[in-house]
């Protein structure tokens, strides 16, 4: 696409980049260049234009087109084909109807609002437009349906390590099995939904919400935080939209060797907040209170029982509260 890498070219240079080098580059006709450019002034980037010495980008905004996501992305598969919104009910449906048309494993959805924004069991996912991310990603695992739960702990574990990788210290820490959190408070959640068959997947989506330029929840959302709110910093959502999507790869694939997370334990464990804390499992019909030891490799939380059995919880429709709060 034009649009991406003459984005690519001027990020990188940092200052002028002339036409014809442009045009030489690109392979394309310096009216090409000029009709990219136009189109990319629309969508919001500031590109100053002077003859003699060609575009330079004013400065990185903040946008999540698919030419900004693509003009970043290092993977050979995941988001790789993307598509974006500026308004949509929700990303998991969106990319549901789109696995329904056939798209693509590692098709991947993002939206700067949505309008029916959901987590688990029904509940509802706050998205305001212009400050997070709200993205799904469409996978056709060859593994069976048992294992896709996995995927939740697996695209966790790369939301993570993204985001601590561009705040430039470990600030997020994970809340099994499906949170990303700060200092107590939740950041981000993740919300996997498949369409299976008794022993196949058909396809699964992973949808990820998290809170990165936010200023302020609502009253109701007293245990939201944001990137921006406990680091200070503002992030580029399509830099970490980018970065997300090359951990996940790189993770997904020891995934699918093993079909497990034997390979990707130790690392969840690094950033796992419950270790060592006393937690307690909500199951539907049952609670009990135990300490969280860590996870085996099926993702499953180990808690150790008063009565010092190790009970392996499976992540499916668990939630797990700190006993003397959310953590
Ligand atoms: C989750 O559910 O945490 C999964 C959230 C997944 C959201 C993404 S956004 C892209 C994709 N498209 C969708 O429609 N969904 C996915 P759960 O563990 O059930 O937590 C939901 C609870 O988190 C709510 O009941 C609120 O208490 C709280 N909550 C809602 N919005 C929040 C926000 N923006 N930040 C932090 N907490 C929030």
């Amino acid at each position: 696409m034009v649009k991406e890498e003459i984005l690519k070219a001027l990020r990188s240079s940092g200052g002028y980049v002339s036409g014809q080098e442009l045009c030489e580059k690109l392979g394309v006709s310096r009216t090409a260049v000029w009709k990219a450019v136009t189109k990319l002034k629309e969508e919001g980037y500031e590109i100053d234009s002077v003859s003699n010495r060609g575009y330079r980008l004013r400065n990185l905004p903040d946008v999540m087109t698919e030419a900004e996501i693509g003009s970043r992305l290092r993977t050979k598969i995941m988001g790789r084909n993307c598509v974006c919104f500026e308004s949509t009910d929700s990303t998991n449906i969106q990319a549901k109807r789109l696995a329904e048309q056939g798209a693509p494993h590692g098709t991947l959805v993002c939206a700067e609002m949505q309008t029916e924004g959901r987590g688990r069991r029904g509940r509802a996912w706050s998205s305001p437009p212009g400050e997070a991310v709200y993205m799904s990603l469409l996978l056709r695992p060859r593994v069976s349906p048992e294992h896709a739960s996995m995927l939740t702990l697996v695209m966790g574990l790369a939301a993570a390590r993204a985001c601590n990788e561009l705040l430039g210290r470990d600030a997020v820490g994970l809340k099994w099995p499906n949170d990303l959190v700060i200092d107590g408070k939740k950041a981000a959640g993740i919300l996997t939904e498949m369409n299976t068959e008794i022993d196949c997947i058909h396809y699964v989506v992973i949808g990820t919400g998290i809170n990165v330029n936010t200023r302020t929840f609502p009253e109701e959302l007293s245990q939201a935080v944001s990137l921006y709110q406990a680091a200070g910093q503002r992030l580029l959502r399509a830099e970490l939209i980018a970065l997300c999507m090359e951990y996940f790869e790189k993770y997904y694939e020891q995934f699918e060797k093993t079909e497990d997370l034997r390979e990707l334990k130790e690392e969840y464990e690094k950033l796992l907040v419950n270790k060592g804390k006393q937690v307690c499992v909500l199951e539907p019909g049952r609670e009990h209170t135990g300490t969280a030891l860590g996870i085996n490799d099926r993702g499953e939380l180990l808690v150790e029982l008063p009565d010092g059995q190790v009970e392996e919880v499976y992540a499916g429709e668990v939630s797990v509260r700190g006993v003397y709060g959310y953590v």
